[in-house]
């Protein structure tokens, strides 16, 4: 069987097994376009007739074999989720019978679709913009009641119709400008009311950019790093936190040498956590790469858990471990208290937590610090629907031209100088929206999509 990998034809019939690998109750097979019907007809042997009917049939292999007894249902572009024609076949949900089908397709001129290439199509064929696109990934990513409502009320435009208001207001300050450059000597140039327009759209951006970072956590997880010299229970820790076993503990110490990942949640809120090489000199080429990873985790995230071992109380590696991450928002955690008891005073605020990893003693402790910690970062109330680093981007750069615009107006700039940076803000709320768009870009986005969708 051939799969053409590498092209990238738009025109292409795609086909993909829409639902997880493994067993299941229902298979799902999706195809779209120019071809898609055509071949699900020659798969049942009748018509579909109806779009968006469900039909019954049997699906035939290309020896007459019946593969499955199916359901499926065709929709004509350009009302379908790609804006496609596109079909979907429901078969029993075995490996083998999803594979089949899906091969059935290729075989009659279909190819294999890409990661994300559906809803790169419903882009490309403007059903959704790039805001929605992000939103349906971080639905099915959801992993907290939160980012999953703010993803549903995104799909539903929330924040494309913010920053379609914000670009009809810079539009409206635009064409004031062009009547003033066009009729200038005619009509009284109205630089007051076209300087109070961009103070109030800077203004409105200003709150939505304050509580971003919040969205952002919401949808993507608060990061939690513990870090902490060799040997002192750090991962234990990360293993009781997540009530698994997923590093490696030995009482060796430089046992961890790379970031170890996990995703829980405490109290509703949802978090990365990472564990993270013991932090000491070494000789030792690869211990060194790790410790470097660990250093570099600390200072990227949210929160540090400062782990501490209270059997050989406050040493020269816990000293120099502090000096890197004095600025974090770290939390000091003694733990092995269970068989030692050498414990000071460490945090800014004095407010050090005592556990022990091994018995879980102290942790319920820990992880209402914890919450404490993130409460501002997440806060309801002001849930700001930038949901990604790159909304997040963009929107700060459509803030700088405007305050350019502003300073340009009120220091008496000519006022197509002005309209330069009202022009420059207008251009990157449509690279936001994806009006304006690189395939780099896209390449981006899509790639975090599974096949199917
Ligand atoms: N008694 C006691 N032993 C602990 C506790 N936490 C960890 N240990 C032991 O301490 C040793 C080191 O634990 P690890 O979790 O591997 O320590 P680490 O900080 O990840 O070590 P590195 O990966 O080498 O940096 C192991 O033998 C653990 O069983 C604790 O709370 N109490
Ligand atoms: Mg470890």
């Amino acid at each position: 069987m051939e799969i053409l990998e590498n092209n990238d034809d738009t025109r292409d019939t795609i086909v993909a097994i829409a639902t997880p690998p493994g067993v299941g109750a229902i298979g799902i097979v999706r195809a779209s376009g120019p071809h898609s019907w055509r071949i699900l007809e020659d798969c049942v042997r009748k018509s579909i007739e109806a779009e968006r009917r469900v039909v019954y049939g049997n699906f035939y292999d290309s020896d007459g074999n019946i593969v499955d007894e199916v359901l499926f249902v065709g929709f004509k572009g350009p009302r379908s989720y790609t804006g496609e024609d596109m079909v979907e076949v429901f078969c029993h949900g075995g490996i083998l019978v999803t594979q089949k089908i899906l091969e059935e397709f290729i075989k009659r001129g279909a190819r294999l679709a890409k990661n994300g290439e559906f809803t790169r199509r419903a882009f490309l064929n403007g059903k959704i913009d790039l805001i929605k696109a992000e939103a349906i990934l971080q639905i099915i990513e959801a992993k907290s009641e939160e980012s999953l409502k703010l993803a549903v009320e995104n799909l539903k435009g929330k924040l494309s119709g913010e920053v379609s208001a914000i670009r009809k207001m810079l539009i409206d300050a635009l064409s004031k400008i062009e009547v003033t450059i066009d009729y200038g000597d005619d009509i009284e140039i109205p630089r007051e009311e076209i300087a109070q327009d961009v103070e109030n759209i800077v203004k409105f951006l200003s709150e939505k950019l304050a509580h971003a970072d919040k969205g952002i956590h919401v949808s993507t997880g608060v990061t939690l790093a513990i870090v902490g010299k060799p040997n002192v229970g750090k991962s234990t820790l990360l293993n009781r936190l997540l009530v698994e076993d997923r590093a490696i503990v030995t009482d060796i110490p430089g046992t961890t040498r790379d970031v170890i990942r996990g995703e829980i949640k405490i109290r509703g809120i949802h978090f990365v956590i990472s564990d993270t090489a013991g932090i000491r000199e070494t000789n030792d080429v690869v211990e060194k790469i790790g410790i470097d990873r660990a250093i570099r985790e600390a200072s990227q995230s949210d929160v540090v858990l400062f782990v501490l071992d209270a059997t050989t109380g406050f040493t020269k590696d816990d000293e120099y471990i502090m000096n890197i991450i004095q600025d974090s928002n770290f939390i000091a955690v003694w733990n092995k208290t269970d068989i030692g008891n050498k414990i000071s005073k460490v945090s800014k605020d004095g407010d050090d937590i005592y556990i022990s990893a091994s018995t879980g003693e102290g942790l319920r402790a820990l992880e209402d610090k914890i919450v404490e910690r993130v409460k501002p970062l997440v806060e309801d109330g002001h849930l700001s629907h930038v949901t990604t680093k790159r909304q997040l981007e963009h929107l700060k750069i459509v803030q700088q031209h405007l305050k350019k615009a502003l300073e340009a107006i009120k220091s008496g700039y000519p006022v197509d100088i002005v309209s330069i940076d009202i022009r420059n803000a207008l251009s990157e709320l449509d690279r936001l929206l994806g009006t304006n768009f690189t395939d780099d870009l896209l390449d981006n986005i899509f790639a975090n999509f599974c096949v199917g969708k």
